[in-house]
């Protein structure tokens, strides 16, 4: 009887091309310890084989990964096993890793959403590829956890003040504003999303962004509404402090200043503490010695009453409502 992981992730190589699927459509392929540990596993074993690129793609077009499976990770802090997350959050962080590190050019698909773990997989790897349907965030701080999955590397490294703007208010981005920021390097409508790794088989010898761009649409980036407000994001997001950059906003009479407002009002204290703390820091860490401090990080977090609290409105109840504990300033907040 096949596991569940020969299920949820299908693999293969063919034409000299590997191609892996996240195939957990019912959750919006929510990244299960089983499904982390199977990539791994595959693109392990294909280090020897000599292939011109690595597909990472979906079988679901409403989402290429919502994130990882959050809500199994509460269970198991609910029923006292710690070991099991921290299983998940190790497992998970080692394949960003491997995926940064891969000796192939490692091409995500991403059409529909992509937050979280899903961004994990992909922005490491060289090659992005967007579609006009793919939604991207890290919503982490709206359910009292913090961007990780190499997050405080990432996005202390977008332009401007954008990586704290993106990981403190969860703001999703567009197709433009994605490329716009540098998170997706390349677009290609969804109707064309099938043939780029046939077209990679084809040209094995071309360069992968040369085989990108010849199936690239018209790139929407002239369109990314975070271009337009950049400069407003910059001044109030590159305040030293939080409570800078919360007053920056108050200042601001605009549309957009009154959303970052709201966002960051929603979310929880603790979690707006940790991020800040471990972006500003990210800047000067490697990979690696960010991937660390974001595994230090969640196995405290998510033993937090905020985090089971997240959890639990945006995932079990659906209310929508968490009641955050306060925290001050300095206060019980883990350290990042
Ligand atoms: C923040 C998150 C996640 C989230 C929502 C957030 C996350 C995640 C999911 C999710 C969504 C749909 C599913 C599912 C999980 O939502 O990590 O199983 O069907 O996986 O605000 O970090």
């Amino acid at each position: 009887m096949p596991d569940s992981t020969t299920v949820e992730i299908l693999a293969e190589v063919h034409r000299g091309v590997g191609r892996i699927q996240l195939n957990r459509p019912k959750a919006l392929n929510a990244l299960t310890t089983d499904m982390v540990a199977a990539i791994d596993r595959v693109l392990a074993s294909w280090e020897g084989t000599p292939l011109s690129a690595v597909v990472l793609a979906s079988t679901s077009t409403k989402a290429f990964c919502a994130g990882g499976d959050i809500r199994t990770i509460r269970e198991y802090s609910l029923a006292g096993d710690a070991e099991a997350s921290e299983r998940f959050f190790a497992t998970e962080y080692r394949l960003n890793a491997r995926i940064a590190e891969y000796p192939v050019p490692v091409v995500s698909l991403i059409d529909g959403l992509c937050m979280g773990g899903g961004l994990g997989l992909s922005v490491h790897g060289g090659f992005r590829v967007v579609t006009e349907r793919a939604v991207l965030a890290m919503p982490e701080t709206g359910i009292g956890f913090f961007p990780d999955i190499g997050a405080s590397y990432f996005l202390p490294r977008l332009p401007g003040a954008i990586g704290m703007y993106v990981g403190l208010t969860g703001h999703r981005l567009d197709a433009a504003d994605a490329l716009y920021t540098g998170l997706a390097t390349h677009f290609v409508p969804a109707d064309g999303l099938g043939a780029v790794a046939d077209a990679l088989a084809d040209h094995p010898d071309d360069p992968v962004d040369v085989v990108l761009n010849r199936l690239a649409g018209r790139s929407p980036v002239a369109e990314s509404g975070l271009a337009e407000v950049r400069g407003d994001v910059d001044r109030a997001f590159g305040a030293p402090t939080l409570g800078e950059i919360e007053k920056r906003l108050r200042h601001f009479d605009t549309p957009w200043a009154a959303a970052a407002s709201a966002a960051q009002e929603s979310a929880s204290p603790q979690s707006l503490e940790i991020t800040h703390a471990l972006l500003a820091r990210g800047r000067q860490r490697t990979l690696r010695e960010c991937l660390d401090a974001e595994l230090a990080l969640a196995r405290t977090t998510i033993r937090t009453p905020d985090f089971l609290e997240g959890v639990r409105a945006a995932l079990v109840d659906k209310d929508r409502a968490p009641r955050w504990q306060r925290t001050s300033l300095g206060g019980g907040a883990p350290q990042a």
